[in-house]
């Protein structure tokens, strides 16, 4: 979509006179690294985000506030925050035309994304990364941020989602997908608990990243350790079971979140224990009981929901995600269902490992 518009005219705005190259693996937005390697330009993705000033507005409190308490802790804010670039005219977004919305980040040097973990040591920096965050943001006053996508982890609402999808069954998907279906409506029962926990209270509403994929956070090239989280698009109100459970969804998988072959796509223990090691070290503190109760449904959870979501938008013709090949989201559904499976055989375990792993910090 981006190839129709002229990227050095947006450049300009920035005041950036350099060549640009594609780059990165989002499902979401057009990401571009500039030559010189200094900045990141990305067209946000509107059919996603329907209102990109508001979503903008949004990162440039979050990370202001979290510059100030970096700065405070004795940290690099230019490395463990990112950094908006704003237009000549002071805005943090510049408006092409009505399709085309960009923003510019500083790119962050010397660090790399994982795609597909292979060594647990990775998910301990990265249940660090992700716990840090959050506790930085606990005192974030969360009725300043708007909610940029509604219902964005509203389990129940996204299965009504698939219902109505199957309903409608526009590309005349259903009836090859019928297994698939048939898991994702079997486990209704399950969406409930977390929407129905924050609205009667028993669950804390935090200010939450919502989108924890192990790619969202940077790494350190030479330790290891997880420099900056990402991918700032979805920070709102939420629970942190939303964050704990989304990262392990790919996090914890032994293959990457599109492997069809079923055999090697199995969630791992060890990762499960040593992101949780890394994560309560930094939120053990702020974690109520029940929400240590729910750490291993969580991520069962969150693995489901995001199954069906592959699942409807299969339905729909593949409207949201970004595929790369045919029947990628089916693909990406049965992979998630399979971790689902695999996440509900070892429940019991993972619930001993994340009472234990709170115990010793
Ligand atoms: P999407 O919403 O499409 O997932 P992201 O914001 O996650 O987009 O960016 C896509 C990829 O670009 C990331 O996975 C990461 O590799 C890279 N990236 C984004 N911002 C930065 C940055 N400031 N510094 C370095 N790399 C970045
Ligand atoms: C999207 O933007 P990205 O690629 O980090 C999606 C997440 C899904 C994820 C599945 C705004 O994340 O919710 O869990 O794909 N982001 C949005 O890989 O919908
Ligand atoms: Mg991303």
């Amino acid at each position: 979509m981006s190839g129709q518009v002229d990227l050095n005219r947006i450049l300009k705005q920035f005041n950036i006179q350099t060549d640009i190259d594609n780059y990165g693996n989002g499902h979401i937005n057009d990401t571009y690294l500039t030559q010189t390697k200094n900045y990141i330009l990305q067209r946000i993705n509107t059919n996603v985000f329907k209102d990109p000033g508001q979503l903008m507005d949004n990162i440039e409190k979050v990370t202001e506030f979290l510059r100030k308490k970096i700065e405070l802790n004795g940290g690099d804010p230019d490395r463990e925050t990112l950094s908006v670039v704003k237009t000549d005219d002071g805005n943090n977004y510049y408006k092409y035309d009505d399709d085309n919305y960009f923003r510019v980040y500083k790119f962050i040097n010397d660090t790399k994304t994982i795609e597909c973990v292979t060594d647990p040591i990775d998910m301990y920096n990265a249940g660090k990364g992700f716990g840090k965050f959050q506790a930085l943001l606990s005192d974030f006053p969360a009725e300043q941020l708007q909610e940029t996508i509604v219902d964005f982890h509203n389990t129940p609402k996204r299965l009504e989602a698939l219902k109505k999808a199957i309903d409608e069954d526009k590309k005349g998907r259903c009836r090859s997908v019928r297994p698939e279906i048939e898991f994702a409506l079997e486990r209704s029962k399950m969406t409930e608990t977390v929407v129905n926990g924050l609205k009667d209270g028993s669950i804390p509403v935090r200010v939450t990243h919502n989108d924890t994929k192990i790619n969202n956070i940077l790494f350190d090239n030479v330790t290891g350790e997880a420099v900056c989280v990402i991918d700032l698009d979805t920070v709102m109100p939420g629970s942190m079971l939303y964050d704990f459970g989304d990262a392990l969804r790919i996090g914890a998988s032994t293959a990457a979140e599109d492997e069809t072959n079923l055999d090697i796509v199995n969630f791992s223990t060890e990762s499960f224990k040593c992101f949780t090691k890394g994560y309560t070290e930094e939120m053990a503190k702020l974690l109520t009981k029940r929400e240590i109760d729910l750490l291993a449904f969580s991520a069962k959870l969150l693995t489901f929901e995001c199954g069906i979501r592959f699942l409807t938008d299969y339905l729909e013709g593949d409207t949201y995600f970004k595929i790369h090949r045919e029947h990628h989201n089916l693909d990406r559904a049965r992979n998630q269902f399979k971790l689902v499976t695999e996440i509900e055989g070892k429940e019991d375990e993972l619930e001993q490992i994340a009472k234990e792993m709170i115990g010793c910090v």
